[in-house]
């Protein structure tokens, strides 16, 4: 607790975005994870968020020990599924799938992360995880065989956001899928920015500076990237530097 609020913190002081890099344990091969690593720790984003639809791979405690030696950065995870809640971890996004109507995704893993994050007192904060529809479908659609909530529908958006505040889900997460062909629209980011009572979590599909200026002029208190860094390291000092403008 005392992590993400001391990363909130930034966004008030510095006027600015955070900016999370996402690695997906099962997408990384071990060359490309050093070059990313040390870059993103050059380049000072405000953590690296591990995680993704899917856990193929068995070395996810030996991977969060080695980023937070290689990064020194915090590393906050992002589940797909309770098989992500290892005690390595600095902090959890407890993500519920609200936009979805599975029960899997919106209480039978939540019972096995809640138990797995008691066990290893790990902190955690709540998280609305709304699917929002990106042009094609993603792998998160398609593991959690949910649907997305259209992207033209800022009012269908505003009543989920509602309904989690009511639920005490007060942090967003506006999902457009990794690799999304479109992101997340502005309009429904300043949707979810006017009806949130925490912070505003926005990913999927960014894959330039402009980009990510938009969403958080939009309202996106958090911008979270993983695809393109991964394809092109390259891209990650515009990325971060344009999650500054607010
Ligand atoms: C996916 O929102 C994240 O869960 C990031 O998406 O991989 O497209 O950057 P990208």
């Amino acid at each position: 607790m005392e992590l993400w609020n001391n990363l909130i913190k930034r966004i008030r002081k510095r006027e600015r975005a955070l900016f999370f890099t996402l690695i997906d344990p099962d997408n990384m091969d071990h060359s490309k994870l050093k070059t990313t690593v040390q870059r993103v720790k050059s380049l000072r984003g405000d953590a690296i968020l591990v995680g993704g639809s899917t856990l193929f791979k068995d070395n996810l405690p030996q991977l969060i020990d080695w980023l937070k030696d290689t990064a020194d950065l915090p590393v906050i995870i992002f589940p797909g599924n309770s098989k992500f809640i290892v005690p390595q971890a600095d902090l959890v996004l407890f993500l519920s799938l609200l936009s979805g109507r599975n029960p899997r995704w919106l209480i039978e893993e939540q019972l096995e992360m809640a138990v797995k994050i008691n066990q290893y007192n790990l902190p955690s904060i709540p998280v609305a995880y709304l699917l929002v529809e990106s042009g094609s479908t993603t792998t998160v659609e398609f593991i959690s065989n949910t649907r997305p909530i259209p992207r033209n529908k800022p009012e269908v958006l505003a009543a989920h956001v509602l309904a989690a505040n009511s639920m005490g889900m007060v942090n967003v997460y506006l999902e457009g899928g990794s690799g999304a062909k479109l992101t997340v629209p502005e309009q429904m980011i300043e949707v979810a920015a006017l009806h949130a009572q925490g912070k505003v979590i926005v990913g999927g599909g960014i894959t330039s500076p402009g980009e990510v200026e938009s969403k958080v002029k939009a309202g996106a208190d958090i911008i979270v990237v993983g695809t393109a860094v991964e394809r092109n390291i390259e891209v990650l000092p515009e990325l971060i530097s344009a999650a500054g403008i607010k």
